[in-house]
């Protein structure tokens, strides 16, 4: 399946201001199906292991502590060129300079929450749906 799975998160910004819907709208229009779906919350530890390649940057803490503190939607999502094609449908790290019609144009308010987030490499993709799913929860 390599090139073919991306892995997202509904951030706990989109979450709170009732973006899930719409959100996963976009997605399904724009051709991603959805091999596995999860309503969740990232703990401490969790988000600290999922976002470590950030480990020594001047956010991290500020990142932990918004991902943790609501709920989140996860998925793996399947569609040719998943990562990239993600990548483009979310528009850029910062929602200032996010493309028109991108999920973070639409739904996010700013670079820290910016509503969604995507796989960055194929090897990552898998990483991460590793992260949150079993083998059980992917279909
Ligand atoms: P992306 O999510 O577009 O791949 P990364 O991997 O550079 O962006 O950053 C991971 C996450 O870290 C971002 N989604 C964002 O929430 C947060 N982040 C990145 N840069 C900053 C920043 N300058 N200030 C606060 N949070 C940031």
């Amino acid at each position: 399946m390599a090139g073919k799975r991306t892995f997202t998160m509904i951030k706990p910004d989109a979450v709170e201001n009732g973006h899930i819907g719409p959100i996963i709208e976009k997605i399904t229009s724009a051709g991603f199906k959805i091999k596995a779906l999860k309503f969740t919350q990232m703990s401490k530890r969790d988000a600290q292991e999922f976002y470590a390649i950030h480990k020594e940057r001047p956010f991290f803490g500020e990142l932990v502590a918004f991902m943790t503190r609501g709920p989140i939607v996860a998925a793996i999502l399947e569609k040719e060129n998943a990562v990239e094609d993600f990548r483009m449908l979310i528009g850029a790290t910062n929602p200032a300079e996010a493309a028109e019609g991108t999920i973070r144009k639409l739904f996010a308010k700013d670079i820290g929450e910016n509503a969604v987030h995507g796989s960055d490499s194929d090897e990552n993709a898998t990483i991460e749906g590793a992260f949150h799913f079993s083998g059980r929860e992917i279909f």
